[in-house]
């Protein structure tokens, strides 16, 4: 990994920690980002779901891709969450010209991860970065 990367990693943690600090109720976050690579910005935000009234409410992290014709497709899932995070970006991570996603949550296993784009608006990867 690139001395940049490491340095960058360094940041993102550090102000993501100082933000989990102050944050006390978790908000609605949508980032506009290109992730499908047509130089048109998509929309990425987090989505609760529950399978009936007293259920589990699952988080996700679902968008929706832009098309051709600078319209939006229908809303996908791109990651399921246990607790809604708190926090969540975008950003060019591992470097390699497509748009990333940066994310945090407290619950069971706290921390912030990033969630690999593979330049086509699907998530490849998820790993954490920061406890
Ligand atoms: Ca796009
Ligand atoms: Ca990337």
């Amino acid at each position: 990994m690139k001395k940049e990367t490491l340095i960058l990693i360094g940041i993102v943690a550090l102000v993501f920690t100082l933000a989990g600090c102050s944050v006390k109720e978790p908000k609605d976050k949508k980032v506009y980002v290109d992730l499908n690579g047509d130089g048109v910005k998509d929309i990425v935000y987090v989505w609760g779901e529950r399978e009936h009234w007293n259920a589990d409410t699952y988080y996700f992290i679902v968008a929706k891709l832009s098309n051709p014709e600078k319209t939006y497709g229908e809303r996908i899932h791109l990651l399921k969450l246990n607790t809604k995070p708190y926090e969540l970006k975008s950003m060019d991570f591992d470097d390699d010209g497509d748009q990333d996603l940066v994310f945090s949550v407290f619950g069971k296993n706290p921390g912030t991860f990033v969630a690999e784009n593979d330049g086509m608006g699907k998530i490849i990867n998820t790993r954490k970065i920061s406890g």
